[in-house]
């Protein structure tokens, strides 16, 4: 078995990890990423698109934003869809001039496996039966790699591995809560190759149900529809996909989306989940392996962002100033920010999605709700600071 020696080791390679190990690289910290999935796949799985303006200020401030600032798409607002209209919601007006950047997460793992390159520091990919032991005491990373036996040992472990990973089950039973919601529907997302047709994402409620329209770039667009839980993908030809998209999307004024072949297409399942504390000893949990949003509201990747940016701090303070104080507060501090974002979420999901259990009163009620939303100032601009991101804590 070969043994390595680092200050922080850290399971997954997505938006959590590999942030977590670019901002310990800066503060001149040594960590070890352990991905166990190929680099190939980390880089072309389509997930999320929005970056709060937080992150994106991270970005660029850390010296990884360059092809952020080129290629990425700063919209000023969201236009929300309802009875045959589209009413705009200003996000600059409303916060000062905060606003969203839509750049999909791929290109953000890309940028980070990048500058994780550069800074020549350890990242492995392919890991195989990748263990955590040891974490209240002397950390430990055991895998497999091409027929070898590796081991970690390091004075911090960051479970960075999502919703599927091994280092929230490594915590005894007795020593976390998980609190967890499922809702009744999911979305069906597909990227076609067909211009965008509005300068800004829609989100959309018609009497069929939920429907969203974003983008990946000018000639790319990202678009869902609500559809079941256990939705067999197989039966959405591209003709009924986009038969549903442009019934609920369509508008009074003949806005719609353009059409064009569809190059990925799959089911997102929605449940809200989160893990309480995301510490144990020192095994520190971050992004979707501490929180799971719906993705109604563009939160999972940004909370994943700020969750290791808190902690990234609270390592320098102990390796800088021998602080233990940050660590101990990390877990705190970032579920003030996990559970307002999990509340926003479902805000956002309920008031947009037609429960299957609905009826025509809640229809009725979520249109006025709609338009109660897109009317009062101060309702627009509670919508507009919470989906630009508040400030970080
Ligand atoms: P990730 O899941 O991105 O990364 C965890 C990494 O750990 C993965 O690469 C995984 O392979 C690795 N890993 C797991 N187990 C391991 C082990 N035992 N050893 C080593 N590595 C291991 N959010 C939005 O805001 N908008 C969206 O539209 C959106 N769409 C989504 C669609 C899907 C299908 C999914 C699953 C999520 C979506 N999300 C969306 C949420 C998503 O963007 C997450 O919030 C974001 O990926 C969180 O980043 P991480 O915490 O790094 O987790
Ligand atoms: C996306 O572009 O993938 C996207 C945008 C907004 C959301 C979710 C996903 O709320």
């Amino acid at each position: 078995m070969k043994h390595v020696r680092s200050q922080v080791g850290i399971v997954g390679a997505g938006p959590a990890g590999l942030m977590l190990g670019h901002l310990l690289h800066l503060e001149g910290i040594d960590s070890v990423v352990i991905e166990r999935r190929s680099k190939e796949h980390v880089t072309e799985r389509v997930r999320a698109g929005v970056l709060e303006q937080g992150t994106t200020d991270l970005m660029v401030e850390t010296g990884v934003g360059e092809r952020l600032r080129r290629e990425g798409m700063r919209h000023g607002g969201i236009y929300l869809s309802f009875a045959g209209q589209r009413r705009h919601i200003d996000f600059e007006d409303l916060t000062g001039g905060r606003s969203i950047t839509v750049y999909g997460q791929n290109e953000v793992v890309k940028d980070l496996i990048a500058a994780r390159r550069a800074s020549g520091r350890p990242l492995d990919f392919e890991a195989e039966k990748v263990r955590v032991a040891d974490f209240d005491s002397q950390p430990r990373i055991v895998y497999e790699k091409d027929g070898g036996e590796f081991e970690v040992v390091c004075d911090f472990l960051a479970g960075c591995d999502g919703s599927h990973g091994v280092c929230r089950p490594a915590i005894p039973a007795g020593c976390l809560r998980v609190y967890e919601r499922e809702y009744p529907f999911a979305w069906l997302g597909i990227l076609a190759r067909a211009a965008p047709s509005s300068d800004e994402l829609v989100y959309a409620l018609h009497e069929r149900g939920f429907a969203l329209f974003s983008m990946r770039s000018p000639l790319v667009t990202r678009l869902y529809l609500q559809c079941a839980p256990e939705e067999d993908l197989g039966r959405w030809t591209e003709g009924r996909i986009w038969e549903e998209l442009i019934a609920r999307l369509s508008t009074g004024d003949g806005w719609r989306p353009n059409r064009g072949a569809v190059i990925q297409k799959g089911v997102t399942g929605m449940r809200s989940a989160v893990v309480e504390p995301m510490r144990y000893g020192r095994l520190f949990l971050a992004g979707d392996a501490a929180h799971i949003v719906p993705p109604t509201g563009a939160k999972g990747l940004n909370l994943a962002v700020a969750d290791v940016r808190v902690l990234a701090g609270a390592i320098a303070a102990y390796y800088r100033q021998g602080r233990e104080d940050l660590l101990d507060g990390y877990s705190e501090r970032c579920l003030g920010r996990v559970w307002n974002a999990q509340r926003f979420s479902w805000w956002m999901t309920t008031m947009l999605h037609r429960a299957p259990d609905g009826n025509e009163f809640d229809y009725r009620r979520q249109m006025a709700e709609l338009d109660y939303v897109t009317s009062s100032r101060a309702a627009m601009t509670s919508l507009a600071e919470n989906y630009v991101g508040l400030p970080m804590g």
